[in-house]
């Protein structure tokens, strides 16, 4: 039984469920000076948030790998992403800052120790997950901060309904490689996306800002394989992509989302967060594929405890 594909067809429910709590107390204050932190996929929806938060003016954001948070530097507030509530890294931090700065955590498992430890903590416990591979928390955790910041996160499920059902645009049989892009926010998903496809499936995938991949990483785009660009991009990209003969796939671009007209009658592009939905998926058709259990990646335990 693979637990991994119920988690991601359940996100749509868990990010209605999760704008529930958008006015939860340790949520940033407008104004505040806030960092963001998590470890691994943690980590990508804490820089995601991050970018989103100073892009929307609700003030100064900044995002760190737990273990390189830099504890000379003053914030109002440290939000710590952490599922299990047990990763090592994240635990030293919140000992460090205890008594300190104020301290928010947002989990699924109000019994482990970074709740016990932080100031605040919100739980997410309906969005947490029997496979090691994060899907649904992570995303909630992401739903729950734009939700804080005001967004529709209605439409956004929406979208993440139609990602849930759609033909996937990238077949194991025809890639070898995928690149994921995006810009300001979307880049914390982008990276996700490829991690997700690195975990699951032992795939060779990589990400970078959009306008920064064209300085270098474009070396290795061919034939056989794909760059997927998350949210608005380049509008030259895709012919600079497919110049290489690489696939390019972007929700509005005709080439790998090709069923998305035809499905949804010329729908504006899924939200980002609903493109990740998508890449989840191919990263565990990439891994069944193989043979591969998705829930159980080679290396990796559901919490790294050092
Ligand atoms: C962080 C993390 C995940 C990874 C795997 C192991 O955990 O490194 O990013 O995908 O699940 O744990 P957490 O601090 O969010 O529990």
């Amino acid at each position: 039984m693979t637990y991994v594909k119920a988690e991601i067809a359940s996100q749509p429910e868990c990010w209605r469920q999760a704008a529930k709590l958008a006015d939860a107390p340790g949520l940033p204050e407008r104004g505040e000076r806030v960092a963001v932190v998590g470890c691994g996929t943690s980590w990508f929806m804490a820089k995601a948030y991050a970018a989103l938060r100073e892009q929307k003016g609700h003030g100064e954001t900044d995002a760190f790998q737990a273990s390189e948070f830099p504890r000379r530097r003053r914030y109002d507030r440290v939000v710590a992403i952490t599922r299990s509530g047990t990763t090592t890294e994240v635990l030293d931090l919140l000992n460090d800052l205890a008594g300190g700065t104020s301290t928010t955590v947002i989990t699924a498992d109000e019994a482990q120790p970074a709740a016990r430890i932080a100031d605040q903590s919100i739980v997410l416990d309906f969005a947490d997950e029997e496979s090691v591979v994060q899907t649904r928390f992570a995303t909630s955790t992401l739903a729950l901060l734009r939700a804080h910041l005001g967004e529709d996160i209605e439409s956004v499920a929406a979208d993440g309904e139609v990602a849930v059902r759609l033909p996937l645009p990238v077949h194991p049989a025809l890639a070898e490689q995928i690149t994921f892009l995006g810009r300001g926010w979307t880049v914390g998903l982008a990276e996700e996306a490829a991690l997700k496809c690195r975990e699951a499936a032992m795939f060779w995938a990589e990400a970078y800002p959009a306008m920064d991949y064209r300085h270098g990483p474009i070396s290795i785009a061919a034939p056989r394989r794909a760059v997927w660009a998350f949210g608005d991009v380049p509008t030259d990209l895709a012919e600079q992509v497919e110049a290489t003969g690489a696939l390019f796939v972007h929700s509005r671009h005709h080439g790998g989302y090709a069923a998305l007209g035809s499905w949804c009658g010329g729908r504006a592009p899924l939200d980002p967060m609903a493109d990740l939905v998508v890449a989840q998926r191919v990263a565990v058709l990439l891994a069944t594929s193989q043979g591969l259990d998705p829930d159980h990646p080679r290396n990796l335990t559901r919490s790294v405890v050092l």
